[in-house]
């Protein structure tokens, strides 16, 4: 196995102003961020969804294999269909597959099995986590922690969508096995969630959340 070459990090230090500077403003944009069920049917431009891909390619990977395939899904028939799949799984989930506590922790957010965003949505991305990889001859290759690449990825497209003032929701169809099939893709992908994105519809409602605060989820030692 070779290894790599090394080269200098390209590294500029800000300055502390600009540091708290680019980091507060990244923050308030991140807090303006939310998850939205609702979708316009207005075009995005395509250039939008390259750069949030290319960002999330940038997250780091176990062993650098970057094991994750994102499929843009914009063709009418493809998101019918993957909405029709979709919807028949739900309805099993809805009416019987969940427990009774799934269900109750769910209520609040009045999800249910009709899942118009996607083909409302100009954009559906199919993340898939490539569990193992294949080498040229076609043999076997393993993953390190594919699962945890894939969601770093994932959080990375998710703040390069709202960057671009771009709305998306994070929808883990369940089970998700249909959609490799329906999108043709190899047996080493694993369908990881799937993102509609585009813009709010005019009359689109969120549930009025709030996010825990920094004293709740971080601890000092
Ligand atoms: N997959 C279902 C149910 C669902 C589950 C969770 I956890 C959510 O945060 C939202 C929905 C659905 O898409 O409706």
């Amino acid at each position: 196995m070779k290894t790599h070459s090394f080269v200098p990090l390209v590294y500029e230090r800000p300055g502390a102003v600009e540091q708290i500077e680019a980091s507060s403003a990244f923050l308030a944009r991140l807090q303006r961020r939310r998850t939205v069920r609702q979708f316009s049917r207005e075009p995005v431009a395509r250039e939008l969804v390259e750069n949030a891909i290319t960002a999330a390619g940038t997250a780091p990977s176990g062993a650098h294999q970057q094991p994750w395939t994102f499929v843009a899904v914009t063709d009418p028939e493809v998101k019918r269909r993957l909405r029709a799949a979709a919807e028949e799984e739900e309805q099993r989930n809805y009416e019987g597959r969940m427990s009774e506590e799934w269900l109750r922790a769910l209520a609040p957010l009045g999800t249910d099995a009709v899942k118009a965003h996607l083909e409302d949505a100009p954009y559906v991305l199919v993340v898939f986590e490539q569990v193992y990889g294949l080498d040229e001859a076609g043999a076997k290759t393993k993953h390190y922690y594919a699962r945890e690449s894939v969601g770093i990825a994932v959080g990375l497209l998710l703040a390069s969508l709202n960057e671009a003032g771009l709305v998306a929701l994070t929808h883990t169809p369940s089970p998700m096995g249909f959609i490799r099939e329906l999108l043709g893709r190899p047996a080493n992908e694993r369908a990881f969630c799937v993102i509609p994105v585009g813009y709010p519809a005019a009359d689109c409602t969120v549930p009025d959340l709030t996010r825990k605060p920094l004293e709740a989820i971080a601890v000092w030692r």
